[in-house]
């Protein structure tokens, strides 16, 4: 019956279902549509206009970048405000007071370009990176150099020790993120730049959090495969991220397919070196693709408290973080993808 009355309502129509499958958000409605859907009482709890939210000049953070920025590894932040050629990073927020979890090597704390912002999770013995790869990562996050949201506090999981990283650690890792954040209430997210073979035990983690209102980003993997393969990357609400390159071709080693729900910048980047304080390097992997897409979520999340839309963790939050990354991504912009084309975008919210 909705179907009938909508049919031809226009070529943008489309109808959306979300991760509860419990509403549906209909587009371009035109008013006699909408007094027919309210007729129908029997099938339809409640029908409600959509509202805008209110966003104003505040929600946009423009930083310049150094010349020769692109060749310096800076390409990614460069074109996530649409333009690589600016040399200007723009964004919707910095992420300040928002809680980023970062389930890797460790970070290593004292790295000039944290700004010392980064504190020890779990275990709540050691923070120290012995590999390089979570610094790494951390820096794309939050990094006041290389980093997307560079206000957001920094947490590290050190799930990996000695170049071995194990599922068990990851469980416990996740457990005691759910434990702590439903103990603080503060707005939190995860990065995953972690992955093994198919486990339910590993997504059900994953889905733990989800659940508790933390957005969870996982990289798709390196293989060139499916990444519906790989666990975290198949855990369905989870956003998984994929690479590109700098002219925009899918990065020959992202793992890509119908599990991957957007790609970010992961070839050539600039990150944090672990081996010394003020030491960078550049690399690549959907590793570094992830935390492109982690700093957007805790700078979206920061937008969102600011403006009283969210206030601390719930599955609304999480629904707001998955909807809005899509929502802003560009599409069709990529080549080499087959499937999901959508590239990671954080425009100014000014209107
Ligand atoms: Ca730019």
């Amino acid at each position: 019956m909705v179907r009938r009355i909508i049919k031809g309502a226009g070529r943008r129509q489309r109808v959306k279902f979300n991760r509860e499958k419990n509403f549906v958000i209909l587009r371009n409605i035109s008013k006699s549509n909408l007094e027919d859907l309210l007729q129908l009482t029997n099938v339809i709890a409640e029908i409600e206009q959509d509202v805008k939210l209110e966003l104003n000049t505040e929600y946009c953070r423009e930083y310049t970048l150094p010349n020769n920025a692109n060749r310096r590894g800076l390409w990614g932040l460069n074109t996530l405000d649409g333009n690589l050629h600016n040399s200007k990073y723009r964004i919707w927020g910095d992420g300040e007071e928002i809680d980023v979890y970062v389930a890797d090597t460790g970070i290593n704390p004292n790295h000039k370009d944290f700004t010392g912002r980064v504190t020890i999770g779990w275990p709540t013995s050691t923070s120290v990176d012995d590999d390089g790869h979570g610094t790494q990562v951390a820096s794309i996050i939050g990094g006041i150099n290389c980093g997307v949201a560079k206000r957001a506090n920094i947490i590290s999981l050190k799930i990996c020790s000695n170049g071995q990283c194990t599922i068990s650690n990851i469980l416990n890792g996740c457990l005691w993120v759910k434990q702590t954040v439903q103990s603080n209430g503060r707005l939190s997210v995860i990065n995953i730049s972690l992955g093994a073979p198919f486990s339910s035990s590993l997504n059900d983690a994953v889905d733990d959090l989800l659940e508790a209102g933390i957005p969870a980003i996982s990289s798709a993997g390196n293989s060139n495969k499916d990444a519906c393969a790989r666990s975290p990357a198949s855990t369905p609400n989870a956003l998984t991220v994929g690479a590109f390159n700098d002219d925009f071709a899918k990065a020959s080693f992202s793992n890509y397919g119908p599990c991957v729900d957007l790609f970010a910048p992961g070839k050539s980047i600039k990150v944090a070196d672990f081996s010394g304080n003020n030491r960078y390097t550049t690399k690549s992997g959907t590793s570094m693709a992830a935390p492109f897409v982690t700093g957007a979520v805790a700078a979206l999340l920061q937008v969102l408290r600011d403006n009283g839309t969210i206030s601390s963790p719930s599955a609304q939050v999480v629904n707001y973080a998955n909807e809005y990354i899509i929502q802003y991504t560009l599409a069709g912009q990529l080549t080499g993808v087959n499937g999901t084309n959508l590239a990671l975008s954080t425009p100014c919210l000014d209107n």
